[in-house]
């Protein structure tokens, strides 16, 4: 039997986080979008600087598109770019929230003219995941309503499972659908897919091709995340997190800032249920936005927040855990967890990169490498991401 640190090591130097491209442009809030120097102006640009995040860590090889804001020509020459850099394209996200049409819904929308182009909107998605060689769909429905007696809410559903159907219709073999749920915004009286439970029943209507998407910033205040990646591992449909963290909404701040320990619970669950192996079907991906702080770094920080909150679930004494849950020694169980949470894994982390080749600290030599001042010189007139503007 290897020792738990050889373990961890093995499983974290095969561990993957894809990247959101949308990180690496202008965004803001609903108040002010502040630019920043060197931002990346198009998507070959936000694939480049996601490929310095990979450079660094080591762990981000996949990006994540959002269409249309990554909307190119040529996608073909997009996915070469990026495997010249040493990237994939990851999941391909579908927008339908920024059209006039659907002020009252998308896939929902009570007249099927809507519905029809929304669903339109994904065989263009699919064409770009073929261009791309991207296998995960990802559909996060801004469908809901304002106020009691709007819209029948039960035949919102029925034409949302009816939509999702002939989106499901489209995907080749192998391909995937992530369905994301989020319990308010933009419509704040009932979203259409406000809960994992909502998106895990029109998964499982769908059939095997279709998982649930959690993020980590789409719950109620106090919701036990943790729970949902248990259950949803039980079944076999987690699909995919986004991660980041928030304070009170949809806060898309740096995954593991503002609560730490509860990434380490969630990576936790991944463990226990030998989920992190790379063909576990989990697709760890980060959902972020870098409003005041710069992005590379952001970015930078994130991979280092996600693979310290692993090393630490993956350093729990198991035989210990178990033992004390099964003679109901209710403060050695606990004990178990947060001895692993207080371990210090930065040493570990810092030998598993030089054991890559890698500097020990991504952090510190991205800053040392001058793509920062180089971008901040060369790049003029940098782009906003679109979000949240
Ligand atoms: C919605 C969301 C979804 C979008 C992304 C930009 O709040 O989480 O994943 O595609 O933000
Ligand atoms: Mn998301
Ligand atoms: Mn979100």
């Amino acid at each position: 039997m290897t020792d738990p640190r050889t373990r961890a090591l093995a499983a974290l130097g095969e561990q993957t986080i894809e990247l959101p491209s949308w990180a690496f442009g202008n965004s803001g809030t609903r108040f002010k979008v502040f630019g920043q120097p060197g931002v990346a102006r198009d998507p070959f640009e936000k694939i480049e600087d996601a490929a310095q995040v990979h450079r660094y860590t080591g762990a981000a090889p996949r990006v994540s598109l959002h269409v249309p804001w990554d909307l190119v020509d040529d996608f073909g020459k997009l996915a070469a770019h990026a495997a010249d850099l040493g990237v994939s394209i990851g999941a391909i996200n579908s927008n339908l929230f920024q059209d006039d049409d659907y002020r009252l819904g998308s896939l929902t929308h009570p007249e099927k003219r809507v519905r029809d182009k929304a669903i339109a909107h994904h065989a263009q998605c699919v064409d770009v995941m073929r261009a791309t060689g991207s296998t995960d769909l990802k559909l996060w429905l801004p469908d809901g309503t304002n106020y009691a007696g709007q819209d029948d809410l039960r035949a919102r559903q029925d034409r949302l499972a009816d939509s999702l159907q002939q989106v499901y219709a489209l995907l080749d073999p192998g391909m995937r659908l992530l369905l994301e749920y989020k319990f308010y915004e933009p419509y704040f009286y009932a979203m259409d897919i406000p809960d994992w439970g909502t998106s895990l029943l029109h998964c499982l209507a769908l059939g095997e091709q279709a998982t649930v998407v959690l993020d980590t910033g789409h719950h109620a205040p106090g919701t036990n995340i943790e729970f949902i990646v248990m259950q949803l591992l039980r079944v076999g449909r987690l699909g995919a997190f986004d991660f980041n963290s928030r304070y009170y909404g949809d806060d898309d701040l740096i995954v593991g800032s503002a609560d730490p320990f509860q990434l380490f619970r969630i990576m936790n669950e991944i463990v226990a249920a030998d989920a992190l192996r790379p063909d576990s079907g989990v697709n760890f991906m980060l959902d972020q936005c870098h409003n005041i702080e710069p992005k590379i770094p952001g970015q930078i920080r994130s991979v280092l927040n996600v693979q310290e909150a692993t090393a630490k679930a993956l350093l729990v004494d198991r035989e210990a855990l178990t033992a004390a849950q099964q003679s109901g020694d209710v403060l050695a169980a606990h004990g178990a967890l947060t001895d692993a949470f207080a371990t210090d894994v930065r040493p570990l982390l810092a030998e598993l990169r030089e054991s890559k080749g890698l500097d020990a600290d991504p952090y510190a030599a991205y800053a040392r490498s001058g793509h920062a001042e180089r971008t901040a010189r060369e790049r003029v007139g940098g782009t906003q991401a679109s979000w949240g503007a």
